[in-house]
């Protein structure tokens, strides 16, 4: 595969002619015919079916969209003037024979080009005029900026650092590991999502090749385009995740802080581990073991040498609150002898070439074949295996490498789908996707009624049904640092709402100052997670001495703290689609915030502008003797509580802050209740049931919403849940909050205290829960938030 390249737009053919029939427009040029028709998918969504004479194979592979939405009722099109139209709820679509007008039920307005639409052959393409258009957002896993204005993005999953190693520590690779073809457009006042629901080839070039036209281009297969109703970017997102999926409420202590590298080797080096957290005081919630846990690169087996006793071995560390997670390849090493591969042979359940051999690849384990888990028997032969593997072990979570996926020397194009039946390009993309779909349904099973736990490298539109994502092999190198701001914002644009980088960079040796500002900018994540290779510098929390270690310590607890904030989100997430990590944008549609991508929000609450710039590059100031990096903190309309100084700031200005090497600029927004653990902290044991309420208040009135249930089961999905809704008034010198728990789960499980951090002298906060009221006492006392301890009544 050729990366870069495209269709010139001189070499489509456009079509000349159009004429109506029952449930299709039918346009014409001189080589094709291609047939549209519209279906209604929702009151949110307009689908445009295109089907082109070339293609022979008409199926549509993609898993992407829930089943669901996959059908819809088709529309009737009907003549006025010279264009056909479809009148659906979300959209009016008017074609002429190369046009196509999408107006927007809501307003927005997006126009073809010209020469709008036409084929080469079997090559598709639609060409968006956007001049009017200045935000461009989505596409999955992305390197450079959050706005796409001026890139032109593939769509083809792969192994990074295997396709692009001499470019590898620049932030300008593309594609990446995941394929999301979601391109979200400013027009005019309002937002659209289109969605191109096409699993094969394609790419989409936002004004990089010619200004001002957005172009769409498909390589095989027939084209469904989705096209999502607005009008604000929230809508867009919120629709798409109806569309497309959303994840699962994730367990606790898979939002807290992961210790991985590439490789813990030996149960002797773990436990080593395990004591060098706890020794340390710093809190970790799971431990990784990388490949060398194998025997020899062979799945679902474990070098009996240096890990005598998993099972054992995993719980005593679940007893200390600490979860295991293993990596997983799809590769299965090609030896007879081998009871995997033998199975999997006699089951036939690998994926074949086109004369019908198995498909052999070069990975870890030397020749390997590939389960196909697009097909049933893959699926059962895979969930027996990993599910038993799982169980046996006592691990609590999986890890998938490797799957984009990644052949070695051995091309990957060979490698077919379905007996062979189906070509490679087909399933390509959602290699990974089936394989965290078959997986998440094994770990399901294995471990029922409890939380799956997936981390993927690769995925397509959809995967966060079954899985996280991490981002990959980066550098610790400060660009990859700050590529994972827009990446991660982006993905979860995309739907993909838990993920993260490897904190410190993966490849090449991080500096204790590179560590601490990788923790302050990624500790609020959704997924936190250190990870390195072989042979670089260790970069555990600890390495580099003081004071990094207690810089880093307190980063981590203060992600613990939040851990309430945390799933709080992730259950926004759940219910209505918003990322868990947001830019400004999302919260405040001003154009200021339109390329803003080097700080960032949690929920609606905290906003993070993290220093991402070594204190070499400047500028820098010295206060008091402290040595401070600068940087511009972009703060929207309204007061903002500074967490590093403990003051109010107002907003709707750009502020130049100075944040020494144990600072993270943080602030929470005026109105803001924050759900709080003062808990005590020992790995991932935490008692959720005594949660505080941290009351930021200077202008505006408290709101929040909080959500109760077990953490533990599937229960909140049969909808035993409750929703708390909380707020926060001040009543001459006393808070006064109210909390009103609806739902079905049981009531009064958790003990909320107030704590306060207005300007106002408050003596006393009287606390209404579901009709009861509590009244406390306030006395200043001091909550720990990163290294600094503030004042606060509580
Ligand atoms: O070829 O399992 O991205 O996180 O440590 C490297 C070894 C294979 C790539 C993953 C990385 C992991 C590594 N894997």
């Amino acid at each position: 595969m050729l990366f870069g390249k495209k269709t010139h737009p001189l070499n489509f053919e456009y079509g000349n002619d159009w004429s109506l029939e029952k449930t299709e427009i039918i346009v014409t040029g001189n080589s094709f015919e291609l047939r549209i028709q519209c279906h209604v998918i929702s009151d949110f969504c307009t689908r445009l079916h295109f089907d082109n004479s070339w293609v022979s194979d008409k199926h549509n592979y993609s898993d992407g969209v829930v089943e669901q939405y996959r059908t819809g009722s088709s529309i009737q099109p009907h003549r006025h003037q010279e264009r056909g139209v479809f009148n659906t709820p979300c959209a009016t679509l008017e074609l002429g024979p190369a046009q196509l007008a999408i107006r927007m039920a809501t307003g927005p307005l997006l126009e073809t080009v010209a020469d709008g639409f036409g084929c080469n052959g079997q090559t598709f393409t639609l060409q968006f005029d956007i001049r009017q258009s200045s935000g461009s957002y989505g596409f999955g896993e992305r390197t450079k900026r959050l706005n796409k204005i001026g890139e032109s993005m593939e769509f083809w999953t792969v192994d990074v650092v295997a396709v692009f190693p001499h470019t590898y520590d620049r932030d300008d690779y593309d594609p990446n590991y995941v394929a999301i073809p979601l391109a979200i457009i400013k027009s005019g006042a309002g937002y659209i999502g289109l969605y191109f629901d096409n699993p094969g080839h394609t790419l989409i070039d936002v004004g990089n090749s010619q200004p001002g036209r957005l172009q769409y281009q498909s390589t095989t297969g027939n084209n469904d385009v989705y096209i999502i109703a607005g009008p604000s970017l929230r809508e867009v997102v919120r629709n798409f995740t109806a569309l497309t999926g959303r994840a699962a409420l994730p367990a606790p202590w898979s939002l807290g802080y992961h210790q991985c590298r590439w490789s813990y080797t030996s149960e002797a080096e773990l436990r080593a581990l395990k004591e060098h957290f706890e020794r340390s005081d710093i809190p970790v919630s799971a431990l990784w073991y990388d490949i060398d846990y194998m025997d020899g690169n062979r799945l679902f087996s474990w070098d009996r040498e240096s890990f005598p006793n998993p099972a054992g071995f995993n719980n005593e560390l679940k007893e200390a609150g600490i979860r295991t997670v293993a990596i997983i390849d799809p590769g299965v090493k090609r030896e007879p002898g081998y009871e995997v591969y033998d199975s999997g042979q006699q089951s036939e359940v690998f994926c074949k070439t086109l004369s019908g051999r198995d498909y052999v690849g070069r990975v870890w384990p030397g020749d390997t074949v590939f389960p196909d888990f697009t097909q049933a028997p893959a699926q059962d032969w895979w969930a027996d295996w990993l599910g038993r593997f799982v169980r046996e072990s006592r691990l609590d979570g999986v890890w998938l490498d490797m799957n984009d996926p990644a052949t070695g020397y051995s091309n990957p194009q060979d490698m077919r789908f379905a007996q062979g039946s189906v070509a490679h390009e087909h399933y390509h993309n959602q290699y990974a996707h089936f394989m965290a779909k078959t997986s998440h349904q094994a770990v399901t099973v294995a471990l029922p009624d409890q939380r799956p736990f997936l981390l993927t490298r690769s995925g397509w539109t959809g995967t966060q049904r079954y899985s996280a994502v991490w981002t990959g092999d980066n550098v610790s190198h400060w660009q990859h640092l700050r590529m994972a701001i827009p990446c991660t914002l982006n993905l979860g644009l995309s739907g993909v709402a838990h993920s993260g980088p490897d904190v410190g960079g993966f490849l090449g040796h991080t500096t204790p100052e590179l560590l601490i500002r990788w923790y302050q900018a990624c500790f609020l994540f959704p997924f936190f997670r250190n990870h390195s290779a072989r042979n670089t510098k260790p970069q555990e929390p600890w390495q580099f001495g003081e004071p990094c270690t207690t810089t880093i310590r307190e980063t981590i607890k203060t992600r613990y703290r939040l851990l309430p904030y945390l799933y709080s989100c992730a259950f926004q997430h759940y219910l209505t689609g918003d990322p868990l990590l947001r830019p400004l944008l999302y919260e405040y549609d001003d154009p200021a915030y339109e390329n803003l991508d080097d700080q960032y929000l949690l929920g609606d609450a905290l906003l993070v502008a993290p220093i991402l710039t070594a204190d070499s590059d400047g500028p820098s100031v010295f206060d008091q003797g402290v040595r401070k990096t600068c940087r511009h903190v972009a703060l929207p309309p309204g007061w903002w509580f500074d967490l590093n100084r403990g003051e109010w700031l107002s907003g709707g200005r750009i502020l130049s802050y100075a944040a020494a090497l144990d600072e993270v600029p943080l602030f929470v927004r005026d109105g803001a209740i924050i759900p709080y653990y003062s808990g005590p902290l020992r790995n991932g044991m935490m008692d959720l049931r005594e949660i505080e309420l941290h009351v930021f208040s200077h202008a505006q009135p408290g709101q929040a919403e909080y959500f109760i249930d077990d953490q533990l089961t599937q229960g909140y999905a049969r909808g035993e849940y409750n929703t708390v809704a909380i707020d926060a008034t001040i009543e001459e010198d006393r808070l006064l909050m109210t909390l009103t728990e609806t739902g079905h789960y049981p009531t009064d499980t958790i003990c909320f205290k107030p704590v306060w951090y207005g300007t106002q002298k408050l003596r006393q906060a009287v606390v209404t829960t579901n009709g009861q009221i509590q009244s406390y006492e306030l006395h200043s006392q001091t909550r720990p938030w990163l290294n600094r301890n503030l004042a606060v009544l509580a």
